[in-house]
């Protein structure tokens, strides 16, 4: 068996995962069934788009092939059963619906929706690898069929999270299906497949936008907080990736069981939302990005819960303490299964571990001051937009994304350490954990670091922008002085990266390294058209940040 994945930041040598297991711990089997998850994925959504014209359109499997798309995210699901499953229950989707339709589906029909299973897991496999990445031989058509793709996995994600919290947009589903169909469209010319990408962009907006919805229409808008990084001496759950969901039935299901409730990671932004202030053990925040989580899940002793990327295949030596749920996965660890006709999650295993469990050893200390979602800065827009008029703020710098292992993120350490006095850093997801502790000092009563929440919240980072274009009179966001310097490391990322660019934003900054799926053809394009360029060093890229350039 072999495999190839490319979709991550950390993929070998900036190339692709090829051989026997990918630098995530990703192993090749696992990663063909993923190729085939997505191939037939691309069969269902084809006749659904179909099914929607002809009116027997089937939602549920709309959110079966979203979620299977987050599962293939990096860092989300590593277990080769889940994937055998997920393609056995999406191909006897596909066939159901195909009944229906009848001679409405069309004569000439593309493979992925005549395919039939045969065999084993290892023949899917084969299968799966027969139809991955290289089976697109035009490395310019396979990487604008993998921005779609890639975009599409990323959007996935964020529509599961505001699922779980009852928002669901049927044109954003509809989108989905018929975004993934595209991709067996070999009619499609290069300008058309190019114009996917970017509509994937724009209805990433859209998608942005409902979860922020979902978020603070749930659990109120974000306000200024101070979150305590130092453990207490209760045994502890913590709780990581992105589901704020899980985190309200943790805390409900575990208030009186004499535990704390710490987050990790991307988990942190929760403590800013006026909702989860009412839970006493609700304690702080326990560790760093998620690429720490094997020292810091074995110094935590209690229970863990992941609730999403990114997740690191455990160690045994707190495996049997480690519980995935929703699209998460990991062989031999145990899961949390969803939501059944619409009760909470059960999580009692999860509390009734955590008591026996001694409590979490040291492993920061202070604070982090959080919550500068775009209500919070908006609140204080007077003080900001006076700074600005001032020159106190000379220049706004997004500093957003991912975190990851590469020694090069450094970069981001430094350059933030290395921003004049008068620059303000705007951040979201996991990158904010380069720099959310140097202490950077404030500009008049204003944080220097605004960290507006999750990777998702990347969303309230642009309506910050689009408000203060406003308040300053200006045409174009370009005119702001505001620039972009952007870690990214997975999919949700090239799904943010795809947004921005939809948003016509110009002069990104984007490293550690640029995606090994944009060949050089379409780099060419987003260059000429969007200046996008790739980190360098802090020397070279400072002044032009600070230019705006
Ligand atoms: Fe490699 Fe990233 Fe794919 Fe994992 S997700 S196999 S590290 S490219
Ligand atoms: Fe981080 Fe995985 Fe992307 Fe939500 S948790 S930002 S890397």
């Amino acid at each position: 068996m072999s495999m190839f994945c490319y979709q991550c930041q950390e993929t070998a040598v900036n190339k692709g995962c090829a051989g026997k297991r990918g630098v995530c711990g990703k192993t090749d089997q696992v990663a063909d069934l993923q190729d085939l998850a997505i191939h037939v994925s691309k069969g269902l959504a084809y006749v659904n788009v179909r099914a929607h014209e002809v009116g027997v359109y089937d939602k549920a499997a709309s959110m079966v092939v979203n979620d299977l798309l987050y599962a293939t995210l990096t860092n989300v699901n590593f277990d080769p059963d889940y994937f055998v499953a997920k393609i056995e229950e999406i191909l006897k989707l596909r066939d159901a619906l195909e009944s229906k339709l009848g001679n409405n589906l069309g004569a000439t029909l593309p493979e992925a929706v005549t395919w039939h299973a045969k065999g084993s897991a290892t023949d899917y496999a084969q299968k799966g690898y027969e139809v991955g990445v290289l089976s697109y031989t035009n490395e310019d058509v396979r990487s604008l069929r993998y921005l779609v793709i890639y975009g599409l996995k990323g959007m996935a994600a964020y529509v599961h999270h505001a699922a779980a919290l009852g928002y669901v947009d049927d044109e954003v589903m509809l989108f989905i299906q018929q975004a993934l169909a595209s991709t067996l469209d070999d009619t499609l010319s290069a300008d058309q497949l190019t114009d996917w990408v970017f509509k994937v962009g724009q209805v990433g907006v859209s998608v942005m936008a409902l979860l922020d919805r979902a978020h603070t229409e749930t659990f109120g808008h974000p306000q200024l907080t101070q979150v305590t990084l130092s453990p207490g001496d209760k045994p502890g759950i913590l709780l990581s990736g992105h589901d704020l969901a899980d985190l309200r039935e943790i805390l409900d299901q575990s208030a009186d069981a004499g535990v704390d409730v710490y987050t990790h990671g991307e988990m942190l932004p929760a403590h800013a939302y006026p909702f989860f202030k009412q839970y006493k053990h609700f304690r702080g925040n326990y560790g760093m990005s998620w690429w720490h989580q094997p020292e810091e899940f074995e110094a935590f002793n209690g229970a863990v819960v992941m609730t999403s990327n990114c997740l690191v295949p455990p160690s045994d030596s707190y495996k049997d303490r480690l519980f995935t749920t929703g699209v998460v996965g990991y062989p031999g660890v145990r899961h949390i299964p969803g939501r059944a006709q619409g009760k909470p999650k059960d999580f009692s295993t999860v509390i009734a571990l955590a008591k026996q469990c001694q409590a979490p050893a040291k492993c920061g200390e202070g604070t982090l001051t959080i919550g500068f979602a775009r209500n919070q800065v908006l609140a204080l827009a007077d003080k900001v937009i006076a700074a600005v008029k001032s020159g106190a703020i000379k220049r706004f710098v997004v500093m957003a994304g991912c975190d990851g292992r590469h020694k090069t993120r450094q970069y981001f350490t430094d350059f933030a350490q290395a921003l004049p006095n008068d620059t303000v850093i705007l951040t979201a997801g996991c990158a904010k954990y380069r720099y959310n502790q140097l202490n950077l000092g404030e500009i008049g009563g204003i944080p220097r670091v605004l960290d507006a929440g999750q990777c998702n919240d990347c969303y309230s980072l642009v309506q910050i922008a689009l408000a203060l274009k406003d308040a300053f009179g200006l045409a174009d966001i370009n005119e702001l002085p505001l620039s972009f310097d952007i870690a990214w490391y997975e999919q949700k990322a090239a799904l943010i990266l795809l947004s921005l660019l939809a948003l016509g934003i110009r002069n990104i900054h984007l490293g550690p390294t640029l995606p090994a799926f944009v060949s050089p053809t379409v780099l060419k394009l987003l260059v000429d058209k969007f200046n996008l360029q790739q980190t360098t060093t802090v020397e070279s890229d400072l002044p032009l940040v600070i230019a705006g350039k």
